[in-house]
């Protein structure tokens, strides 16, 4: 069957403009932004991009009852590693709403928006770009964003991985759990990076 998306930019963009504070609002601009230049640097599908980029954190600002509230009318179990951390359920809920809420039923956008905040192992390239889009966007603060921007239009696959050790790092120190889908994400690059 032909893929149909359903949503234009600019339905997204107002769509996400109710959803969302200002904050959030502008950082999903900013992403769907930096997502479009990336796609445009490594050869993906620009639009698909830029609406994946704008809709990846569309449940960031809802309530976690709601985000709950999806998960059981959609069938999704979690595990107690996800139970144990509610950062970590916009992303899946955020896939659940738009393609059970909103019809989107483009596979790549939907994992995309699933995997953002983990990545996985063995990322597609869309994947790749919203969760490296989210880490270097326009908005972004934290010390070595600048050289990380830089990198991530260099070598894609390096910047992740240290985007990711990153976070395991900050998690790490906090004595938080790392999803397994985290762990994944990072061995699977450091290991293809030390294969070639
Ligand atoms: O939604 P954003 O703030 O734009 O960014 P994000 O979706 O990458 O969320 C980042 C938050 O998610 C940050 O507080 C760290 C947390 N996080 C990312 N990976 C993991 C994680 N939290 C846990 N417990 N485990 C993870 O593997
Ligand atoms: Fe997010
Ligand atoms: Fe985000």
């Amino acid at each position: 069957m032909e893929e149909k998306q359903c949503l234009t930019f600019a339905q997204s963009k107002k769509l996400i403009r109710k959803l969302l504070g200002d904050y959030r609002y502008e950082h999903s601009l900013n992403v769907a932004k930096e997502a479009v230049k990336l796609a445009r640097q490594y050869g993906a599908d620009e639009e698909k991009a830029q609406l994946a980029g704008v809709l990846h954190d569309i449940m960031k600002d809802t309530a976690k009852q709601e985000q709950l509230q999806i998960f059981q009318r959609f069938g999704i179990i979690l595990t107690d590693l996800e139970k144990s951390a509610p950062k970590l359920w916009h992303a899946m809920a955020g896939a659940a709403y738009l393609e059970h809420e909103l019809g989107i039923n483009d596979a790549q956008i939907l994992s995309a928006v699933r995997y953002h905040t983990t990545g996985r192992a063995e990322m597609s390239l869309l994947e790749r770009i919203v969760f490296l889009s989210d880490f270097i966007s326009a908005d972004r603060e934290y010390d070595g964003v600048q050289r990380l921007r830089r990198l991530a239009y260099e070598n894609m696959d390096k910047a992740i991985v240290e985007g990711l050790a990153f976070t395991i790092g900050e998690l790490t120190g906090e004595k938080l759990p790392v999803h397994p889908d985290t762990f994944a994400a990072y061995n699977d690059i450091v290991m293809q990076m030390k294969v070639k």
